[in-house]
């Protein structure tokens, strides 16, 4: 519970050795939550009192410990309920610590991405972010911009026509350092979109060629269904791998090819539409069998699409080279035997530098994870561009203080200093009820 009313409700609930509102701020109180009027025990509890403002809302809260099960926390729920407090809409106590200026909109949002994280490099990122290291980035930035700001004002209020062009290339300086930090943010943010919500990985082929079985393996455990029976999986299967960090969605999906009944029908529209998805394509072949106009029609499917040739099976006698493939070609095509596990690493690098290529992960530093975040650091360097434009131009300061105050208020969306109203709805709704 959060809010003014947090300890008054608590001690309508709970009988301990002590009332909640008369307990020291960060205590934990022993006692039992009872039914208002039946005087019914319902569970025994610990009970923590929080005062404001060193909380999470930075409002007065009170936490109560039951046991975990459903049915005892529905109950002890609905007698909270029943004292007077509601429920939390989704995101609702980290924008009241948002609201409450105990943290800004970067870190609230760095809550839902250490929650979310499904690698150990996204939840360094979000444990940093919540730390603050994109806020004292863009502070650095807006504490810049308002000397420049300033000087200026002075320089327009003290010359009597135009500012000296001594003063011109400073402030040209200036911005120019600004905007090159910009650029370095900006650089980041693909690899950091890629560490947040991860890659598309569908593993396409015709049936049999072991597909399945390289999910399995890639798993380390038997998630998908591996037969002899060509046709084994009609329903995609995706599950989350980590390799070095990156978060990859890996989809195990229908072999293409065969003619059939209507729900091989369904699971090849399926395996259509995860291609189309997908950010990289593993497009699988079976070594021990020739190639034949399946494989080219997959092939064809592919055009266009980022994707690696697998050949499968290589423990078994190799019937595909002589008749399906160019020799000149052989280079690009990964040799695996998903069945005993050969060559699995090197495709795992394969698929890491594809998915990767022409991004640079930094190990280091502020990432810029979040699209929003790119976008309006976009518009802060559209705007700094301009007003280095305008001066080298050398027309009136006027503009430049313009645009440099669109900078400003676009770096305070990011922050939330001047965001909207929607904004800050769509950001908190995707937060689960109570965090
Ligand atoms: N010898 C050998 N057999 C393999 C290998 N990989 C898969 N198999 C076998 O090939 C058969 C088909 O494997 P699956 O993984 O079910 O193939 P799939 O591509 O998922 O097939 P569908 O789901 O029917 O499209 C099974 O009997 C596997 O044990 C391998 O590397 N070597
Ligand atoms: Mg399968």
């Amino acid at each position: 519970m959060s809010g003014p009313k947090a300890l008054t409700i608590a001690d309508g609930l709970f009988r301990g050795d002590r009332r909640p509102s008369q307990s020291p701020s960060h205590r934990i109180l022993y006692g039992h939550v009872l039914e208002l009027e039946a005087k019914r025990i319902i569970d025994e509890v610990l009970l923590m009192v929080m005062r404001a403002p060193r909380t999470y809302t930075a409002e007065d809260m009170v936490e109560i410990n039951c046991h975990g099960g459903y049915l005892v926390s529905r109950n002890v729920l609905e007698v909270v309920l029943k004292c007077g407090a509601r429920l939390a809409e989704p995101g609702e106590f980290t924008r009241r610590a948002f609201l409450n200026g105990r943290i800004d909109l970067t870190q609230a949002e760095a809550v839902l991405d250490i929650i979310r994280s499904r690698t150990g490099e996204g939840l360094r990122l979000g444990v940093e972010q919540l730390e603050g290291s994109l806020l004292r980035e863009l502070e650095a930035l807006r504490h810049h911009l308002v000397q420049i700001l300033t000087q200026l004002e002075v320089a327009v209020d003290f010359s009597e026509s135009d500012i000296q062009i001594a003063q011109r290339d400073m402030l040209i300086t200036a911005l120019e350092k600004i905007l090159c930090r910009i650029g370095d943010l900006l650089q980041t943010s693909s690899s950091g979109k890629l560490i947040r919500e991860g890659a598309r990985l569908a593993i396409v082929g015709k049936p049999n060629v072991g597909k399945s079985s390289l999910l399995n393996a890639l798993l380390k455990e038997d998630r998908a269904i591996v037969s002899p029976l060509p046709g084994t999986t009609q329903d995609t299967i995706e599950e989350w791998l980590d390799i070095e960090g990156l978060p990859l969605r890996v989809i195990d999906t229908a072999g293409l090819g065969t003619t059939a009944n209507v729900i091989e029908e369904e699971g090849k529209r399926r395996t259509e539409e995860r291609i189309y998805q997908a950010d990289l394509v593993i497009f699988m072949l079976d070594g021990s069998i020739p190639m034949d106009e399946r494989d080219d029609s997959i092939a064809q499917r592919l055009e266009g699409k980022k994707y690696l040739t697998v050949i499968n099976k290589i423990d078994l006698e190799q019937r595909l080279e002589s008749d399906g493939l160019q020799n000149s070609k052989r280079d690009l095509y990964i040799r695996i035997s998903a069945l005993h596990g050969q060559g699995l690493e090197e495709l795992k690098r394969s698929i890491l530098d594809a998915v990767l290529s022409g991004h640079s992960v930094p190990s280091e530093g502020v990432v810029v994870t979040r699209l929003r975040h790119r976008d309006a650091l976009m518009r802060a360097k559209i705007s700094l561009e301009q007003a280095v434009k305008t001066l080298t131009d050398g027309l009136s300061e006027e503009f430049v203080a313009v645009d440099i105050r669109d900078a400003l208020a676009t770096l305070g969306e990011i922050t939330g200093q001047t965001t909207s109203e929607d904004i800050l709805n769509r950001i908190f709704s995707e937060f689960c009820v109570g965090k």
